[in-house]
């Protein structure tokens, strides 16, 4: 399938078949044969090219993209700078191994993530390829700083799917099962989940550090490893207040904080990073997704003493800082400042929320509408109760997808509609997408 780049796939969402198409369907026939059904897809519709928040399918249907990727794309589809820079690296070089011959674009996405995580403490980074690689080396590096071993998560956590990661991922189906055993000294303790458990930040926080002391023992703690706003447990967004205690808590006991921002960071949030939100300093912060806009990298960074704890040649892999993807990252990172995507992540913050607000009053099965920036969630369940409704959540979905808009669940218990729109979204397109929205709550209500 060759897509032409002229082409304009213009900004408005057309479904001209029954979704997912006809030629959707036979390719989806065809992967059958071929590709592992331990991979599954949220919505069969194949793509041929995309550009802002616009996905073309192979069909012809232009459906709107409310999932950036699971938050990669928040400078969207096609960007002309992104499209050039990585277009002129593929020409220049596409690979060397940093470990073998190294290149410029990987020490400045390393200056530009020094400069821009929180902190003005001296900073360094390792670059890899995946978030799950990131969070397996930050881990790492926090038991090589500390010469401890324990690392504590957080019950509804997601880190990745390799075997460290699904050790300190919460959810047994699907990331889990029988995919066991799983790596040891990690310790799952109560996150703060305000809508359910209603305590306070100070409160929430005294209860995991409670059980982490008496569990595990501050002393034998690497890590303390939280994703500031949860992603795929459920856009769970911490009382005020539980952040900067975990934080002053890891301060005070010598155990390294590591900030997991994979899905959080990157302007996401309407800041930088989300513990920005409260002032939080981690010892180190993974980011990965929205870093590099679709081409696969991810970053380690943290404090020098701690980074630089590791022995020479501790850290590395064939790919990581790859330079097509590092001059992807330095190329977001332009479209970012110069088109004012953070704060444009603030204000699809007050649309979304003040719409679905709106809706939940409309409706009975909406108990929370919660996010900060453009990483916004309603919480589906039974009327005038706070029991999950994953029926209805996926009732959502498909209503969403087959009217030609992305719309992802999440949540531990698969009754969360979560929206993360790229942020070059426009006013026009984000009404439209929360139309449908409001027209599939409505359906299943
Ligand atoms: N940490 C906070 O959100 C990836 C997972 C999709 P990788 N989330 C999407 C799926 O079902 O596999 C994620 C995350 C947080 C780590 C990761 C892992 O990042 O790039 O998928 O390895």
């Amino acid at each position: 399938m060759v897509s032409s780049l002229e082409s304009s796939v213009g900004t408005e969402r057309k479904v001209i078949t029954e979704l997912p198409g006809p030629k959707s369907r036979a390719m989806q026939e065809r992967r059958k044969n071929v590709v592992s059904a331990g991979v599954t897809n949220g919505f069969t519709i194949y793509i041929d090219r995309a550009e802002g928040a616009i996905l073309v399918d192979i069909d012809g249907n232009h459906i709107l993209d409310l999932g950036s990727g699971i938050a990669v794309t928040g400078v969207g589809h096609a960007v002309p700078e992104l499209i050039e820079a990585v277009s002129n690296q593929v020409a220049a070089f596409t690979h060397t191994c940093f470990m073998v011959t190294p290149y410029e674009s990987y020490i400045e996405v390393c200056e530009e993530l020094a400069a821009l995580t929180p902190g003005s403490h001296a900073k360094t980074s390792a670059l890899f390829n995946s978030g799950a690689e990131a969070v397996e080396n930050a881990v790492k590096v926090a038991r090589h700083a500390t010469g401890r071993q324990a690392v504590i998560v957080f019950d509804h956590a997601y880190h990745g799917r390799t075997n460290l990661t699904m050790a300190l991922t919460a959810k047994n189906m699907p990331y889990k099962d029988g995919f066991g055993p799983f790596a040891g000294e990690v310790y799952r303790v109560p996150m703060s989940y305000p809508f359910i458990d209603g305590l306070s930040g100070a409160e929430a926080a005294a209860r995991a550090i409670a059980e982490i002391e008496v569990q595990v023992g501050a002393k034998n703690v690497a890590a303390l490893l939280i994703e500031p706003i949860q992603g795929e447990g459920g856009f769970i967004v911490p009382a005020d207040g539980f952040l900067p205690a975990l934080s002053k808590w890891t301060t005070d006991n010598g155990v390294v904080f590591i900030a997991d921002e994979i899905q959080s960071g990157f302007g996401r949030t309407g800041e930088w990073f989300a513990v920005d939100h409260e002032g939080v300093i981690p010892d180190i912060v993974t980011t990965a997704k929205g870093l590099a806009g679709g081409m696969p990298l991810a970053g380690v960074t943290g404090r020098a003493e701690i980074m630089n704890s590791v022995h020479e040649g501790g850290l590395g892999g064939t790919y990581g800082g790859n330079p097509v993807a590092a001059v992807a990252a330095l190329a977001v990172i332009r479209v970012m400042r110069e088109r004012n995507l953070v704060q444009r992540a603030r204000d699809l913050e007050k649309i979304l929320l003040e719409n679905l607000n709106s809706l939940a009053r409309d409706v009975n099965i909406i108990g929370d509408v919660r996010g900060r920036g453009a990483m916004v969630a309603i919480e589906l369940v039974e009327p005038g109760t706070k029991t999950p409704n994953a029926a209805a959540a996926k009732g959502i979905v498909k209503y969403c997808n087959e009217h030609g808009v992305i719309a992802l669940a999440c949540g531990t218990y698969g009754n969360v509609i979560r929206l993360l729109p790229p942020l070059v979204i426009t006013d026009e397109q984000l009404a439209d997408g929360l139309n449908v929205l409001a027209e599939a709550v409505r359906s299943v209500s």
